[in-house]
């Protein structure tokens, strides 16, 4: 497994970086949009397994990617606590805020029986990956989810979850605590079901001030990543901090990840230099590279990559694929990723 032996550092010289992409199921693949045509309802395609399995293998099976990443949601754990959320075509997400408020508690044998049907894909999914390939599971970070399940649907400014935080700072105590219970219950079974590594997606880590950042964002990742490293220690984690780079060090020095997703506003050179002995990193290639077209990729990407040349490194994004992203321009990223550098 190339992208789980390079985090554990069992495999430092690679004359090209494995690469893998945040969001390559789904949107842009045709197969994808022929696949949910059959389904009910975008849950349908994360519990039903015959949906599940078919959308994880297939960014795998077009593009030869290095991992699969398992088709679900970061809301399947709100959802499986007992909210309603629905998807809407266009506008995306739209949840039950008064849950927060009036009906939350967590019952983990509820929880988990919730989620069973996510095992049962795992397993089918890693019998039919080939043995070079890794399988990532994944959450959302704490705040990222509470975003979703506190402000009802996308925000632009995140105003209504920093009202919420300093309108009732202890109901907000109290859902982050069970965020982080969830969240480690819910990695666990994804661990014990087959996934081989684990990815924490906080997209919307760089929303709040210091201090609430410190309480709200960093705190509860080390959480979640320390009860998950005592119980599988091979297992290895990355962290995906949108937004918060000058954070960066808490991750790092805690010793918890072995992989650090970045963002495309960093100075690479610097973070190689402070951190590159001490993990791997992933992502860091702006999106907009592929919205450009393959000149674009072919002119930009290489010498970003080729940073990373003598640091263990897997190509990925900042954030996820764009839907207007063309499955050409994918196509033409990996085929410069595997001319190597
Ligand atoms: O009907 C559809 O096809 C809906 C589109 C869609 C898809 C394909 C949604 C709704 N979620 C997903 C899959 C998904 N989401 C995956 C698995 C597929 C893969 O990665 O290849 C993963 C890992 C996610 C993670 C996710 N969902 C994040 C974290 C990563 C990130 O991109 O920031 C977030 C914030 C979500 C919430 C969400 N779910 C769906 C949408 C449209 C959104 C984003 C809404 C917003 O922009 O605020």
């Amino acid at each position: 497994m190339i992208i789980k032996d390079l985090l554990l550092n069992k495999r430092v010289n690679n004359s090209c970086a494995p690469v893998w992409l945040m969001r390559q199921a789904g949107r842009t693949l045709p197969e994808y949009r022929a696949l949910r045509a059959q389904t009910s309802s975008f849950w349908d395609m994360c519990f039903n397994p015959k949906f599940t399995v078919e959308a994880t293998l297939q960014p795998v099976q077009r593009f030869d990617m290095d991992a699969a990443i398992l088709f679900s949601d970061i809301l399947t754990v709100p959802k499986a606590l007992g909210q309603k959320i629905d998807f809407k075509t266009g506008v995306g997400p739209l949840s039950d805020t008064a849950f927060v408020t009036t009906s939350l508690s967590y019952q983990p044998d509820e929880f988990l029986k919730n989620l069973s049907p996510i095992a049962d894909s795992i397993a089918s999914i890693r019998s039919k990956l080939s043995q070079d390939k890794t399988l990532i599971g994944f959450a959302g970070g704490p705040l990222t989810v509470a975003c979703y399940m506190v402000e009802g649907q996308k925000s632009k400014t995140h105003n209504p979850i920093r009202a919420f935080i300093y309108r009732h700072p202890e109901k907000f105590d109290s859902l982050i605590e069970v965020l982080v219970q969830a969240t480690i219950d819910y990695l666990s079974f994804q661990i014990e079901a087959g996934v081989d590594v684990i990815q924490l997606f906080e997209s919307w880590a760089g929303i709040l001030p210091e201090k609430l950042t410190w309480k709200y964002v960093i705190q509860p990742a080390l959480d979640i990543a320390a009860a998950v490293k005592k119980k599988y220690p091979h297992v290895p984690l990355i962290i995906f901090p949108r937004g918060a780079s000058s954070y960066y060090d808490a991750y790092v020095e805690s010793g918890l990840f072995e992989g650090l997703s970045l963002d495309h506003q960093v100075d690479f050179g610097a973070l190689i230099k402070k951190y590159g002995h001490k993990i791997c990193f992933q992502g860091g290639i702006d999106p907009a590279i592929l919205l450009a077209g393959r000149e674009a990729i072919e002119r930009e990407v290489p010498p970003l990559v080729g940073l990373f040349s003598k640091q263990r490194y897997i190509a990925n994004l900042s954030h996820g694929l764009d839907p207007l992203i063309s499955v050409e321009a994918i196509h033409a990223l990996v085929d410069t990723l595997r001319k190597g550098t």
